[in-house]
């Protein structure tokens, strides 16, 4: 099944109606299948979310289909981490589904920098 088919089981979510400009946000990189902006609630100096367009819920809803797409969303986050000038590094996160702390069920990547990360995540 492709990702476009399983829409239909996902819900429209607050990521949906800022891809379709229904509500701001501060948009920092778009491409035909992916969109990046600032998190609302930033945990880092740097926090920003990118997302596919296309409507996804999870990462573990993900399968062979959104190979593409999911290389597509890594190397965008590689390229507006750059953008934003993370050159000293930053940590890429997704979290997945309920234990995982995903509160919003479109598949997002936090780019997180301008700090030392710690380790072990909370
Ligand atoms: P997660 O917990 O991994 O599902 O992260 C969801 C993130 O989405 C959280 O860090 C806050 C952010 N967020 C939620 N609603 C909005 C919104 O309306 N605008 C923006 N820019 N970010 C939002």
């Amino acid at each position: 099944m492709s990702s476009y088919n399983r829409m239909s089981e996902t819900t429209e979510t607050i990521f949906s109606k800022i891809i379709r400009r229904e509500i701001p946000a501060n948009i920092v990189y778009e491409d035909d299948l992916a969109l990046a902006f600032t998190d609302v609630h930033p945990q880092a100096p740097v926090h920003i979310l990118v997302i596919p367009k296309q409507p996804l819920a999870k990462l573990s809803d993900a399968d062979s289909h959104d190979h593409a797409l999911l290389g597509h969303l890594l190397l965008t986050a590689k390229r507006v981490a750059q953008k934003a000038g993370l050159e000293n590094g930053y940590r890429v996160v997704i979290n997945n589904g309920n234990d995982g702390g995903q509160t919003v069920y479109h598949l997002h990547l936090h780019i997180l920098g301008g700090r030392l990360m710690a380790w072990p995540p909370g």
